[in-house]
């Protein structure tokens, strides 16, 4: 076994030398000499974002010494965000984990060997299965490996370990999404390219901040020559609202009553593409009956908006020739987050906004990986999109990977909350959770934290060793980071790009692909996987899981492919032309079910789970605070330069007049309160948010102590933008 770890190394970077890097190239990799570019350019997709650019990483010897965006790839045209050219710097940094990490009796963590560490992770994984059953031990995954090495944990953990449950953070993120698409198209499947933005003539962004979330899309807005309507539909007056021509600053969570106002009046006003939706859509009939009682008055009222503002928006829509519209979190992190996707996806086949060029009902994605995750994760599909409770889906799965179809489970996993919910309830025993942090995270954080208190065995592979969740751990693996290895990001336009090896990792910190395959080495179920040598071998098995389905990329040759197009979108046959750089869906307005039509979906709004009172009288936004911060900061929090760029203190956003009314001062510490938890904060008194409502970023761990765990009944994704929260100066603390 020794020696099958010493080969890995090898393969990957443990003990690393000039005479491994060019035997690893040689075994087609990708790490160096030949696939240099001849002035020392390898190009690499970026790892945080889905807007996936593209970057030129400048190699000295074996390691890239900088980072410029590339001026030709149809992504990013030359231009990144700060991130993307701070990505070096985490790779770095003085807490990566550098070795196998053990908590002993103390509570101290000791290094061990990656023997010992694979021997005690299956002694224990199998212990915890054998004294609590076969589905108490589970995984939680995430939207930022590359696709590759998703579809090695998720085929590990259920064909090879005998997982039944594992689930990704893209439930925190794309799930309403994907649910939306999947009920209204037939399948996940977002229709748009990015020249789109660039197409449109209006365009309307839905709970979306791409100025600070995705800087690089509104690059592309930036570029419309059409002199758009840029509309913004956001309770704040963000960064993007300032440079919309429109700002729509709803309530918190009127969207559903709002949208299904629009669709009432442009329906009333005749406003409607009758030809489109006979021949392509279906159920717009009991949808024409069901918004009538949204009468714009109502919606008015609902949504604090006057009657002629929703006229005005009605008809911009219906005046538009292109008119596409764009949602993220404001609409996925919600308790009625599907039917609000779907009564924007209504709003764009009633109008005929669909399939043609500067249309669309287009969801922007999140982490770079996030559709990799949601099409072969094997978290809530079976890979490739496929279903597991369908026997001919599992027969071809089974028969492609060349395993016994008993081996793949018949029924679906439990979702990522139900999954905590099981550790509470002391179902689940054992977790392994592979790159998220969701002790940081995760909504009502510090109820996950005593649920996670209850677990046997918890084993966190990350970079750091540092996280909230690492801290927990009882044993920690550590893994390569983004530019330390190969494999495809896709991107929120459904492309396919290449992310590749500039750097080595520290110690022995070793790949998740590799990981994966030293687990199922000692798991004793490496047999499974033995065709899968390296990354590129999983993506010539994608191609033929994913053969006749919607997301086909059968016509995909290899990497090199994939570099040479400029990255590629699904689908891709070998009957699609690979100079079409900029793709879209549905232009022949057949839609993947089996009707071919695309369907009308709505339901009655729901009651806010946790509405406003006398005690908590304000509602708490959260959400991306700056474009130099990602999430839980344990990448982004590396860089000095970074770090210039945000404030250093957990800061929370108050209305002007509501700061003088309880005598508040900018800068001043206040406490911030919910049901949950009180929290330090700093007051940033600012304009641009209404009275009544706050807003606290995500990146400081304080901020999901006071997040009210409520879920989208459908998508299960967890409604962080709702929750009842007070704010009251802090009279003792002042600096
Ligand atoms: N710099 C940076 N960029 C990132 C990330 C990051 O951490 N940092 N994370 C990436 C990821 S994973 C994601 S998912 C995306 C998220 O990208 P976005 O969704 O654009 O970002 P958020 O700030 O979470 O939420 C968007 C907006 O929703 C609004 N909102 C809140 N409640 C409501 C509501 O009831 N209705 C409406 N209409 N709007 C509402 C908020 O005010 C906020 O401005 O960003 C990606 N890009
Ligand atoms: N209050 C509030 N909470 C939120 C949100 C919100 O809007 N408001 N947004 C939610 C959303 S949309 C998202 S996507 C989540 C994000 O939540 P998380 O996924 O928990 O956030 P990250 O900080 O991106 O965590 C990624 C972890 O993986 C590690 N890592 C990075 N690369 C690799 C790798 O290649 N391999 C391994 N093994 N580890 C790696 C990083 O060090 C980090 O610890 O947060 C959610 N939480
Ligand atoms: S916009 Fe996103 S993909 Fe582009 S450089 Fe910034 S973080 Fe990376
Ligand atoms: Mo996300």
């Amino acid at each position: 076994m020794k020696e099958k770890i010493q080969n890995l190394f090898y393969q990957t970077e443990g003990k690393f030398t000039e005479e491994l890097a060019l035997s690893y190239s040689e075994k087609g990799q990708g790490y160096l000499p030949e696939r240099l570019h001849p002035d020392g350019i390898i190009k690499t997709v970026c790892g945080f974002c889905s807007t996936g650019c593209s970057l030129d990483a400048h190699m000295r010897g074996n390691e890239a010494v900088n980072l410029v965006p590339t001026a030709d790839y149809p992504v990013n045209l030359g231009e990144a965000c700060p991130k993307g050219w701070e990505s070096l710097t985490p790779l770095k940094a003085s807490d990566r984990a550098v070795a196998p990490l053990q908590r002993d009796e103390k509570g101290n963590f000791v290094t061990l060997s990656w023997h010992d560490a694979m021997t005690t992770f299956v002694d224990n994984f199998t212990r915890v299965q054998q004294r609590y059953g076969k589905d108490s031990v589970a995984f939680l995954s995430t939207g930022q490996i590359p696709t590759e090495e998703m579809v090695m944990l998720g085929s590990l953990a259920k064909f090879g370990m005998g997982m039944l449950h594992g689930d990704g953070n893209t439930r925190q993120c794309m799930a309403t999404a994907a649910t939306a698409y999947k009920e209204s198209f037939g399948f996940d499947a977002p229709p748009f390219t990015y020249k789109d933005f660039e197409e449109s003539d209006v365009i309307v962004f839905v709970g979306a901040n791409p100025c600070i979330a995705h800087p690089i899309m509104w690059e592309r807005v930036q570029m419309n020559r059409n002199d758009p309507e840029i509309i913004v539909i956001d309770p704040r007056k963000t960064e993007t609202a300032m440079a919309a021509t429109r700002h729509y600053a709803i309530t918190p969570k009127s969207d559903l009553i709002f949208l299904y106002a629009i669709a009432n009046i442009l329906i009333q006003e005749g406003w409607i593409k009758k030809d489109y939706i006979k021949k392509f859509t279906q159920g717009f009939d009991d949808f024409k009956g069901h918004v009538a009682q949204y009468t714009p008055e109502t919606a008015s009222r609902v949504s604090g908006i006057a009657v002629e503002d929703l006229y005005a928006l009605a008809r911009i829509i219906h005046q538009g020739e292109r008119v596409s519209f764009w949602w993220t979190m404001g609409v996925n992190q919600s308790y009625e987050a599907v039917r609000t996707a779907q009564a924007i996806i209504n709003l764009t086949l009633m109008t005929g906004n669909i399939g043609r060029p500067g249309t669309g009902a287009n969801s922007i994605t999140g982490q770079c990986n996030a559709m990799g995750s949601r099409l072969f994760s094997n978290t809530t599909n079976l890979l490739g999109g496929h279903n597991f409770e369908s026997p001919e889906d599992r027969k071809k799965i089974a028969e492609i990977l060349n395993i016994d179809v008993n081996k793949i489970p018949t029924e679906n996993s439990l979702a990522y909350d139900q999954i905590i919910e099981a550790v509470a309830a002391g179902k689940i025993k054992g977790l392994w959770i592979v790159a998220t942090n969701p002790v940081h995270s995760w909504i009502n954080q510090n109820e996950l934290r005593e649920t996670f208190k209850k677990l046997d065995y918890l084993v966190v592979q990350d970079m750091y060793h540092t996280t909230e969740t690492a801290q927990m751990a009882h044993l920690i693996l550590p893994s390569a980071g983004w530019g330390e290895k190969e494999g495809t990001f896709i991107n929120s336009e459904r492309r396919f790009g290449v992310t590749k090896k500039v750097a080595k990792a520290p110690g022995e910190a070793l790949a998740d692909f590799y990981i994966f395959k030293l687990v199922a080495e000692y798991w004793g179920c490496a047999g499974l996987f033995e065709e899968w040598k390296t990354p590129q071998d999983v993506f010539q098995t994608m191609k033929e899981i994913s053969k006749d389905q919607p997301c086909d990329i059968s016509g995909m040759e290899d990497y090199s492919m994939l570099e040479r197009c400029g990255g590629m979108q699904w689908p891709f046959t070998s009957k699609d032309n690979e100079h079409d750089t900029e793709r879209r869906l549905f232009e022949d307005g057949k839609f993947y079910h089996k009707d071919g039509k695309a369907h009308f979906i709505f339901e009655e709004p729901k009651e806010n789970p946790e509405p406003v009172n006398e005690d908590f009288p304000f509602e708490l936004l959260t959400g991306r605070g700056t474009s130099s911060q990602w999430h839980t900061q344990t990448r982004t929090g590396k860089s000095e330069v970074l770090k210039k760029m945000y404030p250093k203190d957990v800061y929370v956003e108050i209305n002007t007049k509501d700061a003088n009314s309880l005598n508040i001062q900018q800068n001043d510490w206040v406490y911030v309160s919910t049901r949950r938890a009180t929290v330090k904060a700093r007051a940033f008194i600012v304009p641009t948010l209404k009275p009544g409502v706050l807003f606290m970023p995500m990146h400081y761990e304080e901020t999901n102590k006071l997040t009210f765990p409520s879920f989208d009944p459908y998508s299960r994704q967890p409604s962080y933008k709702t929750c009842a929260a007070n704010v009251l100066q802090n009279r003792y603390e002042q600096v």
